[in-house]
């Protein structure tokens, strides 16, 4: 009964433990609720939450590859090659930001150890290459445009470093952190941090310090999540098509997760008995290669592979991480930045009317101020809740008049876990109730694409949780009619 009490007390509004203490308790209670319920039961970081809401974000694969045509540079390139003539990372910002993705991650330093920024730790970068007289920073240009276009900005700095001679002693790690040190002290803030596992079979060993690197990041950087297989705050999806599990929890053993091992299940389901919140990203190029390939101009991926990635990973319970590699102009190819743009008219199109807007929702079971009612304010911060010990239940959503989709939408109230391990959706269809939809995992959002209906009924039934379950929204919607044509 007490852990009843608080978790409602907890529940409603959500407050992230960062901003506790909110209304006065005990030190008894308070114990308890960090005895009970945060340390059995993972919960998001303000920062993990606000990181998942973003929900689609930028990669841009950009260095001395983009020029010697390669996806993996061996480290020996001449840094006179990097020469975009028409740099413009604004051109860059304003088409992420017209597409509705909220953050670009630059490959500031890829395998090949070039520096896109002028590292005092080494003469492999641009400040040996002709671009702007050797006087450029891609890193400063790109977090600028970031800024004046409102998007956020993060980086990648590969461990690997096939340039770099100290690598593969331990002096490497003292390197890296410099490198890292660098920045994330000039420019600006920093949002997400990303270090990728990967190295070719047979290079030279090393053993990577990332707990150092790891604290680096915390001490200079507080408010970044930190990306690799293992998190700490992000873990890889493990797969580079951006598709979540059909099942994907939010929470891994950390533990259990070697970086750059091969645990891809894993990391594609998540462990409902891992004891560390860490969301899955979900990585994926526009073009087959991370880089930008003359070649591969005609191979951009299609608005309906696009939709696919998206259903896959923010409609799984992940972020979408899109990868568009800037040409050797220094720009995104206009291929990419309409299809950027196609990709964004549909969605909003399809989500802009949520049908369920004038509805009511009720449920056998609710309790102030927990009410089925939350599921429809579009405040995800509120929610309607199971009394404690319940794993199962349903509300029902009676719409002003019928309505048809063909899309439904469920987030679970993820500031307090993710607990609910499946659900059912039925549709009313005049005298008996039919099954439209059903799942496993919700976690921040579940889409479902779903063949059309036409009801004034909807029920969505929780059919197992781990402890009581809470959801923050159900929408429903219609596909617009240039998603279901697209190809
Ligand atoms: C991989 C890298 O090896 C690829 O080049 C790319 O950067 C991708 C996002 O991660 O591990």
């Amino acid at each position: 009964m007490a852990v009843a009490l608080l978790l409602g007390w907890i529940g409603c509004p959500f407050v992230a433990p960062a901003q506790w203490p909110a209304p006065p308790m005990t030190a008894g209670q308070r114990s308890l609720i960090f005895d009970t319920i945060v340390k059995q039961t993972p919960r998001p970081t303000p920062q993990q939450l606000a990181w998942q809401r973003l929900e689609t974000i930028a990669f841009a694969h950009f260095t001395i590859n983009t020029f010697t045509d390669q996806e993996w540079g061996d480290g020996t390139e001449d840094p006179k090659m990097f020469n975009p003539g028409a740099f413009d990372a604004r051109q860059w910002a304003k088409a992420c930001r017209e597409a509705g993705l909220k953050l670009i991650i630059l490959t500031a330093k890829h395998h090949d150890g070039f520096c896109l920024w002028p590292s005092q730790y080494t003469d492999h970068s641009v400040k040996r290459s002709p671009w702007r007289g050797g006087k450029g920073d891609v890193v400063k240009e790109v977090s600028d445009a970031c800024r004046e276009f409102g998007l956020k900005f993060g980086v990648y700095l590969s461990p690997w470093d096939r340039h770099e001679p100290s690598y593969g002693t331990p002096a490497y790690n003292q390197h890296y952190l410099n490198q890292l040190r660098e920045l994330l002290t000039n420019y600006g803030e920093i949002t997400e941090v990303w270090l990728d596992g990967a190295k070719g079979e047979g290079e030279k060993a090393m053993v990577y310090d990332f707990n150092a690197y790891w604290q680096l990041v915390r001490e200079l950087q507080p408010k970044a999540v930190l990306f690799s297989d293992a998190g700490p705050d992000v873990r890889w999806i493990g797969n580079e098509r951006g598709f979540a599990g059909e099942t994907c929890w939010s929470t891994v053993e950390r533990s259990a997760i070697v970086i750059g091992g091969s645990q891809n299940a894993y990391l594609n389901a998540g462990d409902p008995a891992g004891g560390d919140w860490v969301p899955g990203e979900c990585d994926v190029s526009i073009r087959p290669g991370w880089f930008y390939h003359a070649k591969e101009d005609g191979q951009v991926k299609s608005l309906r592979q696009l939709l696919d990635v998206y259903y896959h990973s923010v409609g799984r319970n992940g972020v979408m991480l899109l990868n568009i590699p800037p040409d050797r102009r220094g720009l995104f190819h206009p291929t990419d930045v309409a299809r950027l743009k196609e990709l964004r008219t549909v969605l909003d199109e399809t989500f802009r009317t949520n049908l369920v807007k004038g509805a009511q929702a009720k449920a056998n079971q609710e309790s102030k101020p927990f009410n089925a009612a939350n599921v429809l304010d579009g405040n995800p911060d509120t929610h309607w809740l199971l009394p404690e010990g319940q794993t199962s239940g349903a509300l029902d959503i009676t719409l002003p008049r019928p309505a048809p989709f063909d899309r439904v939408l469920l987030q679970e109230a993820i500031g307090l876990g993710q607990r609910i391990k499946s659900f059912t959706v039925d549709a009313w269809e005049g005298q008996a109730w039919k099954t439209i939809a059903r799942g496993t995992t919700i976690g921040h959002k579940r889409l479902l694409r779903i063949p059309p209906v036409t009801a004034a009924r909807v029920r969505v039934s929780v059919t197992d949780s781990y402890g009581s379950p809470a959801i923050a929204e159900v929408g429903l919607f219609r596909a617009s009619a240039r998603e279901a044509a697209a190809k």
